[in-house]
């Protein structure tokens, strides 16, 4: 049988794809717990500096396997502890940026791991629900903690409560994705993007996803100190060695170093 997650890696570029096209790609436990390993593993293995999360076939994802809910011998708070959160965690909690590259529709938790990315790239096709409130569910795996930050309380109100479709266009216009790129070239402008990202320093991106994570809860004074502090991370890096000598010597900085 095909495996639920299918890892490639190019030019620094850890590829993860959810491998259930028939189903759109929705998730069964093999693929929750399989995805957490991984993005764990890709954030430890020095061959990698970008890591991208996308779908096989037509989906991105759909989200929980509504197949595989019944007779199961968790409760639903179990089951997200075990299997959404902490792969949320990692995403968010990975030292490397990690790209949610949306090829197709994105549903339910599938809509979560899409707006989970550091950076969000949508194939012009893709399209986001949250479409728990269908089956009378609340949002999960992030998304009410997503959503009102990109498109403020009411309208993430609006969207779960009537489980409306977001197109491309519109997701793009409300800050729910970076870009949009034709359905036929997608896959490789996802790589050209991810590989432009691999060519930036590493630690230095590191400690920005870091800060900046922070301070979406903090304040302003919170934020102030941690820069302070993770600036100093950052200085003391051989990277911002090479940064500040090509930037004298007018050439491009070379970050990525075997
Ligand atoms: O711990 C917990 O369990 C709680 C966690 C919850 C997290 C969640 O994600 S809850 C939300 C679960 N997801 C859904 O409710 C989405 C259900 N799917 C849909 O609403 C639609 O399929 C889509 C809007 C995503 C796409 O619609 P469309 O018309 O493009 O495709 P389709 O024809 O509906 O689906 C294609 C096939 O995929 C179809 O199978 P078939 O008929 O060809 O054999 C469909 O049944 C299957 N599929 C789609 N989504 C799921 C699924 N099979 C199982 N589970 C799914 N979630």
């Amino acid at each position: 049988t095909e495996p639920v997650l299918l890892t490639k890696t190019r030019a620094g570029v850890r590829t993860l794809t959810f491998n259930r096209p028939d189903k759109l790609n929705a998730a069964n436990d093999d693929l929750l717990l399989g995805l957490t390993r991984a993005v764990t593993e890709a954030d430890a293995d020095p061959a990698v500096r970008v890591i991208v999360l996308t779908g096989a076939g037509r989906g991105f994802c759909a989200g929980q396997d509504l197949g595989d809910v019944s007779g199961r011998d968790m409760t639903f708070t179990e089951h997200l502890n075990h299997t959404y959160n902490p792969l949320i965690r990692a995403i968010r909690g990975a030292g490397k940026p990690v790209i949610s590259a949306v090829n197709g529709v994105a549903a339910g938790a599938g809509a979560s791991l899409a707006l989970a990315g550091d950076v969000r790239l949508w194939a012009s096709s893709a399209l986001l629900v949250e479409v728990f409130s269908n089956i009378a569910l609340i949002p999960d795996s992030g998304s009410t903690w997503f959503l009102p930050r990109l498109v403020g309380y009411h309208r993430a109100f609006e969207l779960m409560a009537l489980a409306e479709k977001i197109r491309a266009e519109d997701a793009l216009r409300m800050g729910l994705c970076e870009h949009v790129y034709p359905d036929d070239t997608f896959r490789d402008e996802v790589q050209a993007y991810a590989e432009r990202l691999a060519a930036r320093p590493a630690n230095a991106l590191k400690l920005t996803k870091q800060a900046l994570n922070s301070a979406m809860t903090s304040s302003l004074d919170a934020a102030l100190d941690l820069e302070a502090r993770l600036q100093q991370l950052a200085g003391d890096h051989w990277e911002h060695e090479e940064g500040v000598t090509a930037f004298k010597e007018k050439r491009v900085p070379a970050f990525q170093r075997e």
